[in-house]
């Protein structure tokens, strides 16, 4: 094909230019992509005998997108609106031919061509708030002319994506095309240009916004009211829903102005930074340092896990959901029995939401083996273990599986403190040993910690994040040590929590503030929820914690309505009095001076330690990188992501030397890379 640069090319044959982007890997609209289409739509306009142009792309996506890695950095070649500008006032029309995913800039391309196609398996969306944006390239007033502003703005804050199906009956597309795309675009173009067919500019377009800016007012204010709780702190969700309504209320013009402005504003944010930050550091994750690039990880086609408890059942979920077998294996057939019940309980409520279908429940039921017997794992490419957090227990099973696993199976615990090392120390094939630490509700949380031993060998480290992607977890490399990554660093916030409320904060203040941050839950919430007996018995507890104590009296938390806080029937809390006073009496009895403790000091006694537990992990090599400690707390213990991580946070924000000193002062150890710098 003829080139217009390195990435577009144009050819024309009777009549009908295709114009095809080949930029991979997602074919962003970086500055090449963009010169390239504006040399394309020169073309056209210069050569009389074109009568329709198709814009196709190469590779396994339509254009995903404005290229993130030119954020921020100063603007070369064609700017996108002059692009889209020319597409849309193109004097022939101009068909998008689309596959894989629209997203974003790319999206809003195709809106600016006259007509859309596509394949069966296209999907489109406007995911920018999931950058801290908004669609800044005319998203926000295109689409809702095209599928209305009620559809629209629920598009724009969600970043959801919408199959072909739904596209087609929203009227975000004309056709689906069976066969090959170009081919069935060209002859869609051909069509329209013979029958003569008018340039559709969405634009100029306003019968389908749904209504006027009075008769949509109640809609938009439902809809800031229904999502209030899931927009709490981020902007961008704000910024998105002004700009869907300036669509509605203003010419499209004046519109794009808004866009305009509440984009900038966002782009310059710190949010907005902090996102892109995480974007790139969850891909970062997935690179294991110093692997050998030949390294190819093994296939995975069948799994064993042992334990069908609430984690072993979680995990094995995943498993069966991405289409690999699972052999679930149990001592005794009632835990057995309860646990595949409770894998087919979730996959049936989900189907009742309308998730998926009862077949697929069936499908999946199907590919479950229910097991007594270890022996039955001896063909299993990987095995999990998810029993008891107990040493002794985990030597014996590891020392089983060495003897039954085949060789080259993955065998890897589920522990989320254990020694890795000490586990694979009791089988004849420590290179065979990791850890897969699944964070709870297995089936739904995105984080695992693939924990990689001394001895791991490297090709099964990579399969381990392999087949982490393929289960559509977000995967992170953790060294061994005491609670890895994640959990060494909650330990340590937890540590300064337990201290405050003795030394005169409540309970309820530290939730507050961690709250107010941006966690979904305080610390004290998420004991009570957790349970505060886990891992307390009334043979064994000495009284020595709150947590002892609050147990001693009763106290469990969520699940007998009494913790830190009281519950009713509907899960609303108040704080308990019985705690209040159990810690008031602890805290005497230690002889602990109570004083006022002021917001700022509960976050920074909460925060910083966790920092310098993050820098510590980096000291010793226990992480990869400080952006993976980020993706760690965002995607496993709610770390705002609009705050990109405490790593982030700590760097951009609170500032590491801010930090490092009043650490100092509080008689932390400091990590030296809190002062260097990672
Ligand atoms: C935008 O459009 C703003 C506009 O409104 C205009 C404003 C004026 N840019 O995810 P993968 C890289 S904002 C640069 O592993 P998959 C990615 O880093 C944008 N790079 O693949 C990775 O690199 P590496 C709105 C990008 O198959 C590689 O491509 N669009 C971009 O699992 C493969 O990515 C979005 O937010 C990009 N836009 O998923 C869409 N996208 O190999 C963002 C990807 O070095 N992208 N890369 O690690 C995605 O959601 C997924 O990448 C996608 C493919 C679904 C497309």
């Amino acid at each position: 094909m003829p080139a217009i640069n390195s990435v577009v090319s144009l050819e024309t044959n009777e009549g009908v230019a295709v114009i095809r982007v080949d930029s991979p890997p997602v074919n962003a609209l970086g500055a090449d992509v963009r010169d390239g289409l504006a040399g394309a739509i020169d073309a056209i306009k210069a050569d009389p005998s074109v009568k329709a142009a198709v814009l196709v792309c190469g590779g396994r996506t339509f254009i995903a997108g404005a290229d993130i890695s030119e954020f921020g950095k100063p603007p070369r070649g064609v700017p996108l609106h002059d692009v889209l500008d020319a597409i849309e006032s193109a004097p022939v029309p101009i068909v998008a031919a689309i596959h894989g995913t629209a997203l974003g800039g790319g999206l809003e391309t195709a809106l600016c061509c006259h007509y859309r196609v596509a394949d069966a398996k296209a999907k489109f969306g406007l995911p920018e708030v999931k950058l801290g944006l908004l669609p800044g390239a005319g998203g926000t007033q295109r689409l809702p002319r095209v599928i209305g502003a009620e559809a629209a703005v629920a598009m724009v804050t969600s970043g959801a994506q919408m199959n072909a199906k739904a596209a087609l009956a929203a009227g975000l597309i004309e056709d689906i095309i069976e066969g090959d795309l170009t081919e069935g675009a060209v002859a869609f173009a051909k069509r329209i240009a013979a029958e003569g067919r008018p340039l559709k500019r969405v634009r100029d377009d306003n019968s389908k916004l749904g209504g006027t800016a009075d008769s949509l007012a109640p809609m938009f204010a439902a809809f800031r009211s229904k999502n209030a709780k899931a927009f709490k702190g981020f902007e961008a969700p704000e910024a998105n829903i002004k700009c869907v309504e300036a669509a509605v209320a203003l010419p499209f013009d004046e519109g794009m102005k808004v866009e305009r402005t509440e984009f900038m504003k966002l782009m310059q944010g710190l949010q907005a930074t902090a996102q892109r930050y995480v974007f790139f550091a969850e891909r970062q994750a997935a690179k294991i340092e110093g692997l050998d690039p030949a390294t190819q990880p093994l296939p995975v086609k069948s799994v064993g896990i042992i334990g069908a408890g609430t984690m072993g059942g979680g995990i094995a979920m995943n498993f069966l959901t991405a289409g690999i077998p699972v052999t679930i294996v149990e001592m005794k057939q009632e835990a057995l029995d309860r646990g595949v019940a409770t894998i087919r309980r979730n996959y049936e409520n989900s189907a009742k939401k309308g998730r998926f279908s009862m077949d697929e429940v069936e499908a999946r039921m199907a590919r479950l083996t229910p097991s007594l017997s270890l022996e039955d794992l001896g063909q299993a490419d990987l095995i999990i273990e998810a029993v008891f957090e107990n040493m002794d227990i985990k030597k014996d099973i590891f020392g089983k599986l060495d003897r039954i696993a085949k060789p080259g199976a993955i065998l890897a615990s589920n522990t989320s403190y254990l020694d890795v090392d000490a586990i694979a120390a009791s089988t004849s094939r420590p290179e065979s040993v990791l850890g897969m630490h699944f964070f709870s509700p297995a089936n739904v949380m995105r984080l695992l910690e693939v924990v990689r031993g001394a001895k791991t060998s490297p090709q099964l480290l990579a399969t381990a994040m392999a087949v982490g992607k393929q289960i559509g977890k977000v995967s992170v490399v953790a060294g061994v040590c005491h609670g890895f990554i994640g959990n060494r660093m909650l330990a340590a916030r937890q540590e300064q929590a337990n201290k405050l409320i003795l030394e005169g904060a409540k309970p309820s203040d530290v939730d507050r503030v961690l709250t107010d941050f941006g966690f979904p839950m305080g610390p004290f919430q998420m004991a009570d929820l957790a349970g505060l007996d886990i891992g307390w018995s009334a043979e064994t507890s000495k009284g020595e914690t709150v947590r002892d104590r609050l147990c001693e009296a009763g106290l469990r938390g969520q699940k007998n309505g009494h913790g830190f806080y009281d519950y009713d029937e509907a899960r609303n809390r108040t704080p308990s009095p019985v705690a209040e006073q159990i810690i008031l009496d602890y805290a005497a009895e230690k002889g602990i001076n109570r004083r006022d403790i002021d917001d700022q000091e509960i976050l920074e006694r909460c925060l910083y330690p966790m920092v310098n537990e993050g820098a510590k992990i980096l000291d010793e090599g226990m992480a990869q990188r400080a952006s993976d400690i980020d993706i760690v707390w965002i995607n496993g213990y709610g770390w705002p992501v609009y705050r990109g991580g405490p790593m982030f946070w700590a760097e951009n924000d609170a500032g590491r030397a801010t930090i490092a000193e009043a650490l100092e002062k509080m008689g932390h150890d400091v990590s030296p890379k809190l002062v260097g710098g990672w």
